[in-house]
């Protein structure tokens, strides 16, 4: 059994959209707390961070650059002392926030001289950098930011890149051209949904898994509510239609779980404002349960909110 702890992190700046900021204590209303308790593992609710103040000009094109950037300061700092004693899951919080707790857990798995993997399970590839991104929303720049790419000012400094043969990314249905180009000139692996419906999605993810084990790696797992389909999860701002489903994102966390290589966990973009009933939410703490060990039989019957 592990030690958990859930650090809200209830970031809103890395996009125009409000309502992320309500994804923390949307997690905790769905009970993950005690769902983990359940599972056996000693949970630690840290409560919700607080960006740095940070001061810095507002930029002509980069959307809330200084709050970002106090963010991910705070979240770096957070990610790198949490990963040392236990399993932290970041409560998000849009996708911003992975700028700061892969940078953290990426310097404290360096110390501890273990190589560290990234799984992003998302719709979006998230690898525009400041100069590329047409928005001007940082939540869609984090896995560019964190295989230390340039082109984000104000930012602390990637001492520790994540090797881009160490990226995988699922689920991809939505991706700019110059992510695009990046993406194809790299080493990142990725799969889009194409290859989730010819393959089947634990075809794609158990051969990463064999990477980072026989590496002797650390997993961070980053998971977008847009992943999903947003039939069965519309409470995100970017929904793209054909995504996971509930099962296939299931196996993932299950086979996840059963790998034993989770280190840390982002459960990001979730917005509250758009759910229906709290049904993403449930969704989404679901996930997490089966991550950390839930089996399909243990699963109590369907609880509505
Ligand atoms: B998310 C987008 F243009 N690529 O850059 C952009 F399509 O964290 C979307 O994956 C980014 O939800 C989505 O704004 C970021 C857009
Ligand atoms: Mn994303
Ligand atoms: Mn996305
Ligand atoms: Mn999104």
């Amino acid at each position: 059994m592990s030690t958990i702890h859930l650090i809200g992190a209830p970031v809103d700046s890395g996009k125009r959209r409000v309502g992320c900021l309500m994804g923390p204590d949307a997690y905790r209303s769905a009970r993950l707390h005690g769902v983990l308790e359940e599972l056996g593992h000693h949970v630690i609710d840290h409560g919700n961070l607080v960006p740095d103040a940070v001061d810095l000009p507002e930029h002509p094109h980069l959307y809330q650059l200084a709050r970002t950037v106090g963010w991910t300061q705070a979240l770096s700092r957070a990610a790198a002392s949490a990963a040392g004693s236990g399993v932290p899951i970041f409560l998000g919080g849009d996708h911003a926030l992975s700028l700061g707790t892969v940078h953290g857990v990426a310097a404290q798995a360096a110390e501890a001289g273990v190589p560290q993997f990234v799984l992003w399970l998302d719709a979006h590839s998230d690898f525009h950098t400041g100069e590329t991104t047409e928005s001007g929303n940082l939540h869609g720049t984090p896995l560019a930011y964190v295989t230390g790419r340039s082109g984000f000012p104000g930012f602390p400094e990637v001492a520790n890149p994540v090797p881009e043969t160490q990226v995988c990314i699922i689920g991809l249905r939505s991706v700019d051209g110059p992510e695009r180009e990046m993406i194809e000139a790299s080493e990142v692996r990725r799969h889009d949904m194409r290859d989730i419906d010819e393959h089947g999605i634990a075809k794609l993810l158990g051969p990463f898994l064999d990477t980072v084990a026989e590496a002797g790696g650390r997993l961070h797992v980053s998971l977008d509510v847009d992943f999903l389909d947003p039939a069965v999860a519309p409470a995100v701002g970017t929904t793209v239609p054909g995504g996971a489903t509930v099962r296939e994102a299931h196996l993932v966390m299950e086979m996840l779980h059963d790998s034993g290589l989770v280190g840390s966990m982002d459960l990001v973009e979730l917005n509250p404002m758009l759910d229906e009933r709290g049904r993403t939410a449930q969704l989404m703490v679901d996930l997490a349960a089966s991550a950390m060990g839930r089996k399909v039989f243990d699963r109590p019957t369907q609880r509505l909110l």
